[in-house]
């Protein structure tokens, strides 16, 4: 789990749970779900990626790496979207997302590890392509204070990708829908088993990749191969914890774009 000794001293006095987030990251998106299913109270920081507002000598105090979500709880601070899951499920274990037999844990926990190894090669390469690399271009003067402050190699290749009138290729693209397509395959076996990704219980897995479909079907990625994964997501979007911490927040968001609908599957807002 990665508890982060800030920089940004203010945030070691916040008590309760604070969430930095942006409407429309899934990673966000993910840890606002669980604090819904859990019925947690918590105060949101709201940042603005369009407005770039994660490129600060501030933010990056909180979160190291400059990217969204960071939970601050009684001033601790936690990164990473699926620590941060495991985090709150430990702490306000009621009800719980976990509560499947010992020997199906360590399918949750793949299935989480997934979410994490597939965001920059699969996920976020296809979406930058597909929407972000627009929308979100940096000027000279962000570009210039983002590479003084991020020390990631992962990110700083990833987003010197899209910089200086470079972006990602369709070349770039496919190569990450392959890799999506791969997983997805197994995510529609496991379905077929049980009606959720880790047996007949709704858990920490389909809490973290839900919102991704949300944002991939918003990219325009094809479904359509994959009934099972269509259905549940139907399902799991329905759920009004999942209305009030997707689609709510996706709608304020000040770069919307027409998202598109497939289907088969509910909405995509
Ligand atoms: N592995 C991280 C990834 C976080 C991440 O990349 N978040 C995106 C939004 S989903 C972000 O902040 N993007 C802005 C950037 O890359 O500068 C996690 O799961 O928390």
């Amino acid at each position: 789990m990665v508890v982060v000794v800030p920089a940004n001293a203010s945030v070691l006095d916040l008590n309760g749970l604070h969430l930095y987030h942006a409407n429309r990251s899934n990673c966000s998106a993910r840890v606002r779900l669980l604090l819904e299913e859990k019925e947690l109270d918590w105060t949101s920081h709201h940042i603005d990626l369009g407005g770039k507002e994660n490129i600060s000598e501030e933010y990056f105090g909180i979160n190291p790496k400059g990217v969204v979500p960071a939970l601050v709880h009684d001033g601790t601070v936690i990164t990473e979207s699926n620590d941060i899951l495991l985090y709150l499920e430990e702490k306000f274990p009621q009800p719980g997302f976990r509560a499947v037999s010992s020997d199906r844990q360590s399918e949750i926990d793949y299935w989480l590890k997934m979410s994490g190894d597939l965001h920059i090669p699969g996920i976020k390469t296809f979406q930058y392509y597909k929407l972000n690399a627009a929308l979100l271009e940096k000027t000279d003067e962000e570009l210039a204070l983002y590479r003084r402050l991020q020390s990631d190699p992962d990110l700083l290749a990833f987003h010197d990708k899209h910089s200086e009138g470079r972006s990602f290729s369709e070349a770039d693209a496919d190569a990450a829908s392959a890799l999506l397509d791969e997983y997805f395959e197994k995510q529609e076996r496991a379905i077929a088993d049980g009606g959720w990704l880790v047996g007949a219980s709704y858990t920490l897995a389909d809490i973290s990749w839900s919102p991704t479909v949300t944002t991939l079907l918003a990219g325009g990625f094809d479904f359509g191969r994959y009934p099972n994964i269509q259905e549940w997501y139907a399902r799991i979007s329905r759920r009004p914890q999942f209305e009030k911490a997707v689609f709510e927040w996706r709608n304020q968001a000040t770069y919307a774009v027409t998202d598109p609908t497939i289907a088969g599957a509910a909405k995509t807002a």
